[in-house]
């Protein structure tokens, strides 16, 4: 299984793109990684967004839904707060940004992150 995070802060969404592999190259995604042994998705969660982007957060709800990547593998999804830290393109990516709701449009996300990022659009705080 994959996690990714739908982060929020300050009333904005935390997209990724990535550098990697050459496939996905340029394409704009929730940040997260595969699940490791004996570990929940909460758990994986907090990790991945630690090695990539150096943050501490919370994890949230789960975002209802399960999506298929690669043959093996599904993608789930939880909203995450931001705890600390300041977001930065450590690892498996080349350039963040804050998206607000109105602005979810403009980047080329991952097909299989697309109805994650439909479904987490209705999560954004205080709406
Ligand atoms: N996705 C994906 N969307 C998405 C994530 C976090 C991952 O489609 N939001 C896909 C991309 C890869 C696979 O899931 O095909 C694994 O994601 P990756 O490479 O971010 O996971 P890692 O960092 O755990 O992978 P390894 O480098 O292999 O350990």
């Amino acid at each position: 299984m994959v996690v990714a995070g739908a982060v929020f802060d300050e009333g904005r969404l935390l997209a990724a793109r990535r550098s990697a592999p050459p496939e996905l190259a340029g394409r704009w995604e929730l940040p997260g990684g595969k699940l490791e042994p004996g570990e929940t998705a909460p758990q994986a969660l907090v990790r991945e967004l630690r090695e990539e982007l150096g943050v501490e957060t919370e994890p949230g709800e789960r975002i209802p839904g399960e999506w298929p990547l690669a043959p093996g593998y599904v993608l789930q999804v939880w909203t995450a707060r931001l705890l600390s830290g300041e977001p930065s393109p450590l690892q498996d990516h080349d350039e963040l940004r804050w998206l607000a709701r109105h602005e979810l449009d403009s980047v080329d996300w991952l097909d299989q992150d697309r109805p994650a990022v439909a479904e987490a659009a209705r999560r954004f705080p205080g709406e």
